[in-house]
């Protein structure tokens, strides 16, 4: 394949705070607040949620400004906070890849939780994880992370194939098969069921 100079797209470096997750230059930030993912956990917890209507953020992400085009990588790192919505904790809202063949690599820098995955034939899978954990989601499993801690926030970093493309209308539709649920009965503070 002949290579289109116009398209060649210039090789630069960036920096990543290590404590914080967050990519200096470059990058994009955005919130998700618990208001817009009122979706994805029980109602009941939802229902009983007093300020649920404020301005909450459960995760923060910076992502570096890419093209989202086939052959791109995109480097991420997500800032997950500690908290819960009755029994259950904060959690990113969860996908699929559009592009079904795509996989991502995660790589916790500070933290611990649960990575909580599925596929359309109705497999799943969880796998608890904490700090230097690197974490590998084959393509076509969903994938939905949760802050098992009580007082830190969950921070990883990530690189995804820039046209994997973000499925969350699947997930909202059927959930996850599994939740991480706070359990201070047991020594890790946590269950899934
Ligand atoms: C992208 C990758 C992450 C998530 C981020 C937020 O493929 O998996 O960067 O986008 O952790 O989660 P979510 O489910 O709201 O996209
Ligand atoms: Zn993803």
């Amino acid at each position: 394949m002949s290579m289109n100079q116009s398209k060649i797209f210039h090789p630069f470096k960036s920096q990543l705070e290590l404590e914080t997750g967050k990519i200096g230059s470059n990058a994009n930030c955005w919130d998700r607040k618990l208001s817009e993912m009122t979706e994805i956990y029980d109602q009941e917890n939802i229902n009983n949620q007093l300020d649920i209507s404020g301005n909450t953020i459960v995760y923060r992400v910076y992502e570096h400004e890419l093209p989202y085009e086939k052959g791109h990588l995109i480097p991420v790192t997500t800032i997950l906070y500690p908290g819960r919505v009755g029994n259950q904790f904060f959690m990113t809202k969860g996908h699929y890849h559009e592009n079904r063949g795509t996989a991502e690599v995660y790589l916790i820098l500070n933290g611990e939780g649960v990575l909580t995955m599925q596929t359309e034939d109705g497999q799943h899978q969880e796998i608890e994880f904490s700090t230097e954990d690197l974490l590998y989601i084959p393509p076509f499993w969903a994938h939905r992370m949760v802050n098992t801690s009580i007082s830190d926030p969950l921070i990883f970093y990530g690189i995804y194939p820039a046209d994997a493309g973000h499925d969350y209308q699947t997930i909202v539709e059927t959930g996850f098969k599994k939740k991480v649920i706070y359990n201070p009965d047991t020594k890790r503070n946590f269950s899934i069921i």
